[in-house]
């Protein structure tokens, strides 16, 4: 504005995009059907000094234990595991600068402008981790699919032929057996072989999937359709986990030996009935074809749990408050 004096406005900045963990959530599905999000734009500044107005930041509400990859390097973000957690995962653009900041007293009708800066465009994915309180792992065959059908409502393929189970089932289990008290969520996983941490069989890639149960349940077959021996099969499926991950080896865990109506002789549930107290492992032996030792396990498991730590589903506040280590000062 000659003579009367530089008076354009900054320009707003553009809305972040943010991610927040909520327990209202359960799924992503919202994320398969709406792809692409934009924050909002900032407003231009305008004269008389009126600077514009920054844009809304959008936050988007996904459920407790997603995790958010960069698509493009494969980082990981963010892994929101509690409820309230957030992180800016796409910053907005900022606002240009109006002429007025460019006044000075030898320089009174500036010219000059600063444009803005463009907002960040990331191409994210986004993944759920189940947050089963007990995985149910094992070799193909050894009666976890069986099981779950058995203790809750899931009813997944059931075959005798291994890998049936392709992906993981979660069931909810009711701790005492009535619809009214306590529930506990078991996650009934695809069976794991012998160098399975090395791609072999499906993999492990399900086993990230129980990095957050609470408990294991290790599923050992001991009727004599099992051609391999107990304790071997304990110890294989054990040293998969542990190439897997030292967190998820360090898991509590318990032992389930399975298809006892199809144990003709005792022995091999006592060689590893001898196994597991050697180790200091709870074990119970079961029938899910029968009945037999079910309600006992699931009593277990559901007091086990009661003195486990919750799952993280119920926000860790402590995380947030965690102190960043001070910065080590580099000047003398
Ligand atoms: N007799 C008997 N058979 C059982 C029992 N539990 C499971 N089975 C049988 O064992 C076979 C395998 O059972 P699944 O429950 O599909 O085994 P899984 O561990 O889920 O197998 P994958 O999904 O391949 O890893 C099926 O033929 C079942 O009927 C049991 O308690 N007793
Ligand atoms: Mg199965």
């Amino acid at each position: 504005m000659p003579r009367g004096g530089p008076s354009g406005g900054d320009g707003g900045d553009g809305g972040d995009i943010i991610f927040e963990a909520t327990s209202q959530e359960n799924t992503l599905l919202r994320f398969r059907f709406d792809r692409e999000f934009r924050g909002e734009r900032g407003r231009h500044g305008e004269g008389s000094n009126k600077h514009g107005r920054s844009g809304e930041d959008l936050v988007l509400l996904v459920p407790a234990g997603t995790v958010i990859y960069d698509e493009e390097t494969g980082e990981i973000l963010a892994d929101l595991a509690g409820s309230g957690e957030r992180v800016v995962a796409v910053r907005g653009g900022r606002g240009g600068r109006g002429n007025a900041r460019f006044a000075k007293p030898w320089h009174r009708a500036p010219k000059e402008f600063e444009t803005g800066k463009l907002g960040e465009e990331r191409r994210l994915r986004l993944e759920l981790k189940l947050l089963a309180d007990v995985g149910l792992v094992g070799f193909p065959n050894a009666g976890k699919s069986t099981l779950i059908s058995r203790i809750s409502a899931a009813r997944p393929k059931i075959a005798d032929y291994p890998f049936t189970t392709l992906a993981p089932n979660l069931g909810v289990v009711s701790a005492d057996g009535t619809p009214f008290g306590r529930t506990f969520v078991v996650a009934d996983l695809p069976g794991l072989i012998e160098g399975a941490h090395k791609g072999a069989g499906l993999g492990i890639q399900f086993l990230r999937h129980i990095e957050r149960t609470r408990l294991v349940a290790h599923l050992v077959d001991v009727s004599e359709a099992n051609p391999r021996d107990p304790v071997r099969d304990y110890e294989i499926i054990a040293g998969e986990l542990k190439a897997f991950s030292e967190e998820l080896a360090a898991k509590p865990v318990i032992v389930v030996a399975t298809k006892l109506d199809a144990a003709t002789s005792p022995e091999k549930c006592d060689e590893l009935r001898a196994f597991a107290a050697a180790r200091g492992l709870e074990i119970y032996a079961i029938s899910a074809v029968s009945g037999e030792g079910v309600p006992e396990l699931v009593r277990a498991m559901a007091q086990i749990l009661d003195r486990l730590p919750k799952a993280r589903r119920e926000a860790e506040p402590e995380r947030a408050a965690e102190p960043t280590s001070p910065e080590p000062s580099s000047t003398p």
